[in-house]
């Protein structure tokens, strides 16, 4: 499906370093893709399933993954990025049914309007934007593959279900590193099912639900009528878009187990190669009103009713960037208030056309960058800057006038490329 405008990209002088990130399957830090590799980076993030619109939890993973996506390119690497869109799944036709509308409506109105608020949030769209439904054929091969392959079971209830073995997969288990308890904690919790009758084992994931009254159903061939189980989803948009084996399978916590879990176990049966991913990476969950902010909780704050209140796309990317991508953390009024007076800080230090040499920020910048994201150090770095302008600390020296960009506009386009922050006056 159609993705987003694309956004420029200033370019730097010089080239970034290797980015380290943290790995949930490690638990650790380990560096990433070696610059000057002639292969892309690849990245696999999990997107929206479009039944509300764009609230500030994806706003923030989406945005950490930019920002991955940024250093990447500054480093001198080429980027593919595959999204997927999950257009059928049960939170959809829920919501659709409780709301009296066309769960294809629904999904292609949220759809288009989470594109606008990435445009507006200057998020660099991915190489691949990808829906479910679109998909079905590739995940109906898949799915057949391994049911003849005895890497998937039907339920023999006459209902057409198709299960993964999770027994079949000796890897599963190993990103989430959880104990059976917890795993089945969670997989109740978000969208599991460890009660259903004639499975295997309670964890278990579906692969292909058979049709049921009222449903949309697809072809699929040997399996019957249906449609998709998710985790399978993503594996085959994954596999599908970028090849075997990817740099970094990422989405927010939430997604860790199940979901990343077993998309990574179905992948690797279906290549026979593992790891799928060689980096599993987790943006921390952002929350309102002291819970997670989620579309089920209704607690939401979404970017674009701030956008229609007239607040600054990039006062919202920059108080997201405040704080650390694996923290958890809460939204709030002064959060942002505080996004809003750096943003003007640095506008107006930018706008003097003067300042210390940009370059040192830079390369502050890239190395906090560098160290697992940290954004809040490159904030610190370009404030150092800024406050340093506005208190004339250079005795009004303009760095523009000994030829060369000047050194606000090296700071303008540092935060630009790297922190995806334009300073341009609105
Ligand atoms: N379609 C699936 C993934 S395949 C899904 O989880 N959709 S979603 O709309 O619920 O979430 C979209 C993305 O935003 C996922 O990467 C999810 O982990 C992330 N996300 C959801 N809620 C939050 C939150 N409160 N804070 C941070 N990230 C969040
Ligand atoms: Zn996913």
């Amino acid at each position: 499906m159609d993705s987003w405008l694309a956004v420029p990209v200033p370019a730097l002088p010089g080239t970034g370093a290797t980015l380290t990130l943290h790995d949930s399957a490690r638990g650790r830090l380990a560096p990433t893709c070696e610059p000057g590799r002639l292969h892309p980076a690849t990245m696999y993030v999990c997107g929206i399933t479009p039944y509300d619109a764009t609230h500030l939890g994806h706003a923030a993973t989406m945005i950490a993954f930019d920002v991955v996506q940024r250093v990447w390119r500054d480093s001198g690497l080429p980027v593919r990025y595959a999204q997927n869109v999950t257009d059928i799944d049960d939170p959809l036709l829920e919501r659709a049914a409780r709301d009296g509308e066309d769960w294809v409506a629904l999904g292609l109105r949220e759809t288009a309007l989470f594109r606008q608020d990435m445009e507006a949030l200057r998020i660099i769209p991915p190489t691949s934007y990808v829906g479910a439904v679109e998909s079905i054929d590739h995940i109906v091969s898949s799915v057949s593959k391994l049911l003849c392959n005895d890497l998937a079971y039907r339920l023999e209830d006459g209902t057409g279900d198709v299960y993964f073995p999770i027994a079949a997969a000796p890897r599963f288990g190993k990103e989430s590193n959880l104990d059976r308890t917890e795993m089945l904690r969670l997989f109740a919790e978000r969208g599991g099912d460890p009660h259903r009758a004639g499975k295997r084992d309670p964890l278990d994931p579906l692969l292909w639900r058979g049709q049921r009254a009222g449903e949309p159903a697809w072809d699929g061939g040997d399996l019957g009528q249906g449609r998709p189980g998710w985790h399978i989803e993503c594996a085959v948009i994954a596999l599908q878009e970028l090849g075997e084996t990817i740099d970094v399978q990422g989405g927010g916590s939430d997604l860790l187990f199940p979901h990343h879990e077993c998309s990574a176990v179905h992948a690797e049966v279906l290549t026979g190669r593992a790891p799928f991913a060689r980096h599993v990476v987790h943006a921390g969950m952002i929350g309102f009103d002291g819970e997670k902010m989620s579309k089920s909780k209704g607690n939401l704050v979404l970017v674009s009713q701030l956008r229609a209140e007239g607040v600054d796309p990039m006062a919202v990317r920059l108080a997201l960037l405040a704080d650390h991508y694996r923290s958890d953390r809460m939204w709030t009024g002064e959060l942002l208030a505080s996004a809003q007076r750096r943003l003007g800080r640095w506008r107006t230090a930018v706008g003097t056309g003067r300042g210390p040499a940009g370059g040192t920020v830079l390369s502050a910048v890239r190395q906090c960058l560098a160290d697992d994201l940290d954004t809040p150090g490159a904030l610190a770095a370009v404030d150092a800057w800024a406050d340093a302008v506005l208190a004339g600390a250079m005795g009004g020296a303009s760095g523009g006038s000994r030829g060369g960009a000047s050194p606000s506009t090296l700071v303008a386009d540092c935060v630009d490329a790297l922190l995806g922050v334009s300073l341009a006056q609105r």
